[in-house]
């Protein structure tokens, strides 16, 4: 099966064509994994490139979306982990002000996929939520997306909201987002910055499974 199809399906907002595409893909066996970035991730790139260049404007970028939605959707059970007991628990959210979450929701799939219990409060979550739900559920990690660079300082305000209130060395702070980097990571005290989900899902991993040697 050609990964090129689907990936003209999403960015041209077919959901019905990209269910079809995805379901058709995983019957022929294609890993998960090839599915998301050749069939899928590669659209949004180009969307991208075409919203920028005003050849498409954002309704067209939200049928996109709501396409790659449907498709991950199908996709979720395929990366689902064994069902082994969970490695350790994650908040994850896109700031306030961002609504981008598709990033934010792969990373979500894939930490469960890893066997980590994950909280996704969803988009444009209010700064403090994040220290509530951390605090409610006894997080280990706090996960931050952003997706535009003018919400960037949301994420500098959540990590400082949480040393505020004198909490923050009780969390790993893990970001990430098309227009954050390394340097941003370290100016705003967050401990990782992960360029996508594969990467994010193997720190989160390596640090759990870290701490869980530590404390036995
Ligand atoms: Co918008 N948008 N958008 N958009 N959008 C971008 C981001 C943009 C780059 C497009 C462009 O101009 N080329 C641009 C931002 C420019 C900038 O600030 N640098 C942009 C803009 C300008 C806007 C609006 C302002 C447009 C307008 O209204 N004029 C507006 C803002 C709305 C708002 O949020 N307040 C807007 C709106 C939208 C839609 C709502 C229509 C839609 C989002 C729908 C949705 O998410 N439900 C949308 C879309 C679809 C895009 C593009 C085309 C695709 C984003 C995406 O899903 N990528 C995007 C262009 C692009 O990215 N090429 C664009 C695929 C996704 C898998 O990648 O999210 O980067 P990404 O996630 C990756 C990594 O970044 C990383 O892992 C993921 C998977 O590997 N990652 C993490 C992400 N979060 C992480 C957290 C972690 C770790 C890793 O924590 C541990």
């Amino acid at each position: 099966m050609d990964l090129n199809e689907l990936s003209l399906a999403v960015e041209k907002g077919s959901a019905k064509k990209t269910k079809e595409l995805v379901i058709r893909a995983l019957e022929a066996k294609i890993r998960p994994e090839l599915i998301l970035n050749e069939g899928m991730i590669k659209a949004m790139g180009t969307v991208g490139i075409k919203f920028q260049n005003n050849e498409i404007y954002v309704p067209e970028m939200l049928l996109t979306a709501r396409a790659m939605a449907v498709g991950l959707q199908i996709l979720e059970p395929a990366m689902a982990t064994t069902g082994a007991k969970p490695i350790g628990k994650c908040i994850i959210g896109t700031v306030r002000g961002d609504l981008h979450d598709i990033g934010k929701n792969l990373v979500k799939i894939m930490f469960k996929g890893a066997g980590i219990d994950v909280v996704d409060l969803g988009a444009d979550v209010p700064d403090t939520e994040f220290i509530e739900k951390a605090e409610e559920i006894g997080a280990d990690i706090v996960c931050l997306s952003a997706l535009l660079t003018t919400t960037m300082p949301a994420m500098a305000e959540v990590i400082r909201k949480f040393e505020k209130a004198g909490v923050k060395d009780k969390y790993v702070f893990m970001v990430g987002g098309a227009p954050v980097s390394n340097s941003f990571a370290k100016q705003i005290h967050a401990d990782f910055y992960t360029p996508d989900a594969g990467t994010a899902v193997r720190v989160a991993k390596a640090l759990l499974m870290d701490r869980a040697g530590q404390a036995s």
